[in-house]
């Protein structure tokens, strides 16, 4: 990825917001100085007003921003409301039967739900949820396809007050297991299977394998039916979706919550120990993704949104389960690959359901750019009116496909910098106000104070790199780590007196004011866009019985954006040849059991022994070099173990 910023550095393209786009957005360049002005003159005012006027309460707050207990930071903290009655009552007597959800399944199948099919589905599982006896604040885990009961299931928790944490269908029965347990999960609301690539991934049979060796306080787990295949239900713990709800009311008075009731955990790789439950708010959440809809993505009453991401991250949350959602938008669903039947997929469904506004992942244009370059052509895109990407630095060159392919010179695109933990846009241009820089995330929204800082905090001039760091609390913030608020604290707080939220990226900032993302400062891997910790890929490694140590790195990669690089050293002998070609299919398998494919090691390399400094530490710095094929030029001579450098370079 540093490869990509390298070029990014000469960047001098600038894209203007055409008259036609500014005339027709929401946010207007006067509007956007103003929104900043208002920021800055009084930045607690500033949130309030926008809480008061974009959220329905049913109790109004008279409290803005309390620190009383920081870095736990409150909003709003007196008032009440319901996340579900924002996203769906709240729209049902002007557009009730507006279209919220249009579903499309890999096999072609599309659904049209309204925002009133949307309240009856919603309510009646909800109901069903409580009369399983959840109450307010119990945990929900949901390990569901990417279907529009994902979106169900998330907000009929909302509905009751429950706090649900939803894992990517992608991940192992064993990463299943730690989330479930960790947060206490009374409930799992599954499928019997997802569909990808015309292939069905077992969920239930996961959950059955999760819970079989420690069902933690799980007393119930719900089946949707989905894909078909066959499952086995447990007599007093499962219950198939349709029957749970059979006979449900529609109607279900929403809990009101407080404000900093939480509304959800999500867990998220960090660059040591186990993936962190990362908790948000009701409120400040809700209202951060309702500005960054309006602001970034300039939802109006006709769009037509599609965001691909699924809802096991964080970006299916804020812009899909619930975004979308609480600013009365229609917008499309995808439970499926990008390129079944072909790479056209995508832009065929754009045409298909006239998307006006699509949001991805630089590491899904580039596959689709390699895979079919010629291949939007095919469609009418006629209707696309903006793009979004997220998840890592895009290249410039997939910019410019994106821009002119895609987009057809037409269509703004925000790069939106964010994370798990901001829970909503942080940088991101206003497409209306904004000159666009290829590579460049541009921009901190209005009442989002980020700066590049130096290691004492101090701010930093025009290309000077440094710590990423946000000087002032936000509303839609994450408030703890869930059940660690040690952890909270030193993650994000270690520096700067603790006055900082330190996002762990390094940036630098342009002579215009743009900022420039420049990878991580911690041991954490972007593989396509999800985060991973090399931690949780070496834990993986040693628990095979036949690896007794392991390094990852990550290694730059065209598509992925990084490939998992691991270095192994076996118990006994070191392997070659086809032994050693066996033992690399069974690591790999092994990785994607523990964790999910998605952390499946690229490459494999047996050595032995671990490049280690006198005190015992680990060179990932060398590591990543090698890893890169990169010249050793460092010296090398305080290594304790300079022999295993040519077997790691393969060279031996
Ligand atoms: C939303 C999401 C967060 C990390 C973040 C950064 C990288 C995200 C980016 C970007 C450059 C962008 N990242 N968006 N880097 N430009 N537009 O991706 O959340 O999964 O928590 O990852 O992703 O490194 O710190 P999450």
């Amino acid at each position: 990825m540093s490869d990509n910023i390298e070029s990014t550095l000469t960047e001098t393209r600038h894209f203007a917001p055409s008259a036609e786009f500014t005339e027709n957005a929401r946010l207007k360049p006067a509007d956007l100085e103003a929104l900043h002005q208002k920021a800055e003159a009084d930045y607690e005012g500033f949130w309030c007003d926008l809480a008061r006027e974009k959220i329905d309460w049913q109790t109004e707050f008279t409290q803005g921003l309390d620190e009383s207990k920081a870095p736990h930071y409150q909003w709003f903290a007196d008032g009440r409301m319901n996340v579900s009655y924002n996203c769906i009552d709240r729209h049902l007597e002007v557009r009730g039967n507006k279209t919220a959800i249009v579903f499309e399944a890999e096999n072609g199948d599309t659904r049209h739900l309204t925002y009133r099919d949307l309240y009856n589905e919603v309510g009646k599982l909800a109901n069903a949820l409580k009369g399983m006896g959840v109450v307010k604040g119990d945990r929900v885990i949901i390990y569901m396809p990417m279907n529009a009961e994902a979106v169900i299931a998330m907000q009929a928790c909302a509905r009751i007050g429950a706090i649900h944490s939803v894992v990517f269908g992608g991940f192992s029965a064993d990463a299943l297991r730690d989330r479930v347990v960790d947060s206490g999960s009374k409930v799992v609301i599954t499928a019997d299977g997802g569909e990808r690539g015309g292939k069905v991934v077992g969920l239930k049979a996961n959950v059955d394998k999760a819970l079989d060796s420690n069902p933690g306080d799980v007393e119930k787990v719900v089946v949707c039916k989905r894909a078909g295949n066959d499952v086995t239900m447990h007599a007093d713990r499962d219950v198939w979706w349709e029957d749970a709800v059979d006979g449900e009311s529609v109607d279900c008075e929403p809990e009101w919550v407080e404000a900093e009731h939480p509304l959800f955990l999500l867990y998220t790789s960090g660059s040591t120990g186990k993936p962190k439950g990362i908790q948000h708010s009701s409120a400040g959440y809700l209202l951060g993704a309702i500005v960054t809809n309006e602001w970034v993505f300039d939802l109006q009453g006709d769009d037509v949104y599609w965001c691909t991401a699924d809802v096991g991250w964080i970006t299916g949350h804020t812009y899909v389960a619930y975004g979308p959602l609480a600013v009365g938008a229609t917008q499309v669903v995808y439970e499926g690959t990008p390129t079944v039947p072909d790479a056209g997929r995508w832009w065929k469904m754009c045409q298909d359901h006239g998307v006006t506004v699509f949001y991805t992942a630089p590491t899904a244009i580039r596959a689709l750019m390699k895979a079919g370059p010629d291949l939007p052509k095919q469609y009418d895109l006629s209707k696309l009116r903006l793009l979004g990407t997220v998840g890592e630095p895009i290249n410039p060159e997939a910019w410019m496909w994106y821009y002119t392919t895609v987009g057809e010179e037409r269509c703004p695109i925000v790069d939106t910098w964010w994370q798990t933990e901001t829970g909503a846009n942080m940088i991101a241009p206003i497409p209306g106000a904004t000159t666009l820089v290829p590579g460049s995330c541009t921009q901190a929204l209005p009442g989002i104070a980020a700066d590049v800082v130096d290691e004492d905090g101090k701010s930093l001039g025009a290309d000077e790199g440094g710590y990423l760091v946000i000087k002032k609390p936000w509303p839609h913030m994450l408030r703890t780590v869930w059940g660690d608020d040690q952890r909270y604290k030193d993650t994000y707080w270690p520096k700067f007196g603790g006055k900082y939220y330190l996002a762990g990226d390094s940036a630098r900032r342009d002579s215009e004011g743009n900022f420039w993302i420049m990878g991580r400062i911690d041991d954490v891997l972007n593989v396509s866009g999800h985060r991973m910790g090399t931690m949780e890929v070496e834990s993986a490694l040693v628990a095979h019985k036949a690896v007794a140590e392991a390094a990852v790195v990550g290694r730059p990669h065209d598509v992925k954006g990084e490939a998992i690089v691991a270095f192994v050293i076996l118990q006994g002998d070191r392997l070659t040849g086809d032994e050693a070609e066996e033992m690399v299919k069974e690591l790999r398998n092994w990785v994607a059991d523990q964790i999910g494919p998605i952390a499946k090691p690229d490459d494999i390399r047996f050595a032995d022994g671990l490049p280690k400094t006198r005190s015992g530490k680990i060179m990932r710095r060398l590591l990543r070099s090698i890893a890169k094929g990169e010249e050793i030029t460092s010296d090398t001579s305080t290594l304790e173990n300079e022999a295993v450098i040519p077997q790691l370079q393969g060279k031996a």
